[in-house]
């Protein structure tokens, strides 16, 4: 109760504040104001006072072009920014406080099971946004599932923590905000940006974040082998110490055959070494992190959008983004980096064709999806997507803008080659309205199969800031069960049409609805997470991360059949909740063979066989030595198959993973 009243104390000087400064969270003295024009007479050009630890005092406006502030996607950089007036902070919808129900859709037996609400307990406004997640599922123990997001509840606590998990011990139907007796979150002095690694080799569970620990705004955070325990985090050593380090991604290696097992991979761009892509690995499951390796220069910038690695074979991969700039509109570039000897060397592997970014206009530095709150533009969104690899065989998803006034569309492009030539990208989404895709994820799992997913405007006609009356988008995904040669249709993933959430905390930025969603999967599942605007607060929609899961068996097609988990309403097939859309048709790729009567074979039982004997099994069961993955020693015992024993594969493309 004793943080409740302070911070809304804080929030309450913070408002009075913004009345007379227009939006700045801190008190502000200007100087030389001779040298203002009248419209910027209200921007500080040196921060003198601040009671926000975002803010540091002495901070000179005018750096914010030479520290990339403006281009950095940080709640820090996003504070700074307000601070100095050249952003606005969150504010509720203006709409109505009229509260009207949003029709749930029944779910139809489309992609996932039931959608989870991951922020659990309660929610003390304005301090409720959370979004901007990055899903982990324990590959030893699938019950596991660890969600990390930014989560705005600590905004006002001293020290600061915008930092949030949720976890899972039962497969990803319940989840718990994970929450000390205080009230907050686990991870003190932290501002987002998340990263949720597991590591094999030591059990445990290591969160990356903005740490204010690690030099003001370095890479670091907390660690737990029992990540449901809010207690048990504990802070490890910093991964990089420095002041202005932004947009972190990281991967593991849980391979236990690989070389390379357990080590851990952190990519990211240091804004006070020109906005470089860095990328640090630790040697000893996270004890050190002292191997640096330098990407790029930052001129030109090129974002760290995420990194990834392959499995099968160890090796890393880090998709990054020409911006063009920034601004709207504004041309994207994709880029990417390749390590084959666990991360000691990299190669610049892909240099793609420049595109159109998607949205409609742009605040500052940042495009913006939709037109609306404080700001004007809300949602920033640069087309940032996410990479997958598995048996040398890459994948990338990203956002462009659309035909016309379609202000973004998903696509997908794969290389065969490890990340050097790129198929035709195949645009994910099919549906023929001119609606918004964007912000898309992709997770390949230890059984080949790819799950990408997107948010999607396609059920609705507009969108609107915050208001609960206006149904808006729905996460939409689609499933490759060969390793991104051929595609299913792509169908609903999330249950309801979700309102336009707004993003009410003043000390966020005002576009800010979350700036990536990080999806993984391991060997039987794929788990990806998203903000939603379902739960209205004060009459508002506002952000909640909400999470789902799709099992690397389930049937992709909408007949319900054996394979999916059962469900209290089964729908007949997607087309229930159809308006005017075309009937989602599979849309091969130029690969795809189109054997009219493939030779079936009966796939063989592993179980209880030890690994080296894995690959003499299946081809004598008459399937292709080339597709079968194990994962394990030669002389473990094999305890798990991705295809049940008795079922029927084509016997040229049929692919098994099989693990110890
Ligand atoms: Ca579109
Ligand atoms: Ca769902
Ligand atoms: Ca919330």
């Amino acid at each position: 109760m004793k943080t409740k009243s302070t911070s809304q104390s804080a929030f309450t000087v913070r408002l009075l504040v913004a009345s007379v400064f227009c939006a700045a969270s801190v008190v502000i003295t200007l100087l030389a104001f001779g040298t203002f024009s009248a419209q910027a007479q209200l921007k500080p050009q040196v921060i003198m006072q601040s009671t926000d630890p975002l803010v540091p005092v002495g901070f000179d406006c005018s750096r914010i072009s030479e520290l990339g502030i403006d281009k950095q996607e940080n709640l820090r950089a996003g504070a700074i920014m307000i601070a100095c007036g050249e952003a606005q902070g969150g504010t509720p919808s203006a709409s109505s406080a009229l509260f009207e129900a949003i029709e749930s859709a029944l779910a139809p037996l489309a992609y996932g099971a039931t959608d989870v609400d991951l922020v659990t307990g309660a929610e003390t406004s304005p301090n409720i946004t959370q979004s901007e997640t990055f899903t982990t599922v324990n590959p030893e123990n699938a019950n596991q599932i660890v969600v990390a997001y930014n989560d705005s509840r600590g905004r006002n606590v001293s020290p600061i923590n915008i930092s949030g998990a949720s976890v899972s011990t039962d497969g990803g139907t319940t989840f718990t905000r994970v929450t000390l007796p205080s009230g907050q979150g686990p991870f003190s002095n932290t501002v987002g940006d998340p990263v949720i690694l597991f590591n094999g080799p030591t059990d445990t569970w290591y969160t990356v974040w903005l740490d204010g620990a690690c030099g003001g705004q370095g890479l670091g955070g907390y660690k737990s082998t029992t990540p449901w325990v809010a207690t048990s985090w504990t802070h490890y050593n910093c991964v990089h110490s420095n002041s202005q380090d932004d947009r972190e991604s990281g991967w593991a290696n849980n391979n236990p055959s690989s070389i390379f097992y357990g080590r851990m991979y952190v990519s990211w761009n240091d804004f006070n070494r020109g906005g470089g892509l860095f990328v640090r690995f630790s040697t000893d499951n996270g004890t050190t992190w002292a191997n640096e390796r330098q990407l790029t220069t930052g001129t030109p910038f090129i974002r760290n959008v995420q990194i990834t690695g392959d499995q099968t074979n160890g090796d890393v991969y880090i998709a990054g983004m020409d911006e063009g700039g920034g601004g709207f509109p504004h041309n994207n570039i994709n880029h990417l980096y390749r390590s084959t000897d666990g991360g000691n060397t990299w190669t610049h592997t892909y240099n793609g064709p420049s595109f159109a970014g998607p949205g409609v206009g742009a605040s500052g530095y940042f495009a913006c999806m939709f037109t609306g709150g404080t700001a004007g533009v809300f949602w920033r969104h640069e087309g940032w997507g996410e990479p997958a690899a598995f048996n040398g065989v890459v994948s990338l998803v990203y956002a462009q803008h659309g035909a016309g006034a379609d202000a973004g569309d998903v696509y997908y492009i794969r290389s065969i080659d490890k990340g050097v030539t790129f198929s035709a990208p195949l645009k994910l989404n099919t549906d023929a309205t001119t609606r918004p895709q964007w912000q898309p994820n992709i997770s390949v799992s230890d059984a080949g199969t790819l799950l990408a997913t997107w948010y999607d405007g396609r059920e609705s006609a507009s969108c609107t800031y915050g208001s609960t009356g206006v149904p808006c988008y729905r996460m939409w995904s689609r499933k490759s069960n060969d390793n991104g040669a051929t595609w299913q249709p792509d169908m609903q993933f999330s249950d309801v049409v979700s309102p336009l959430p707004a993003q009410p905390d003043p000390g966020i930025q005002a576009t800010y609805a979350g700036d990536y969603d990080y999806g993984s999967a391991v060997l039987v599942k794929h788990a990806t997470s998203w903000v939603d605007g379902r739960v209205a607060i004060a009459g508002s929609s506002q952000q909640d991360a909400f999470t789902d899961r799709e099992l690397v068996s389930q049937s992709p097609t909408p007949t319900p059949t054996a394979t999916v988990a059962p469900s209290a309403t089964p729908t007949a097939t997607a087309t229930a909740t159809a308006t005017a859309t075309s009937t989602p048709t599979v849309t091969p790729t130029a690969t795809a063979t189109a054997t009219a009567t493939p030779t079936q074979c009966v796939v063989p039982n592993f179980i209880g066989v030890q690994i080296r004997r894995a690959t003499q099994t299946w081809v004598a069961a008459g399937f292709n030595s080339n597709n079968i993955t194990t994962i394990g020693n030669p002389g473990q015992k094999i305890t798990s198959q991705s295809l049940p024993a008795g079922s029927f594969g084509n016997c040229g493309t049929t692919m098994i993973t099989v693990r110890h």
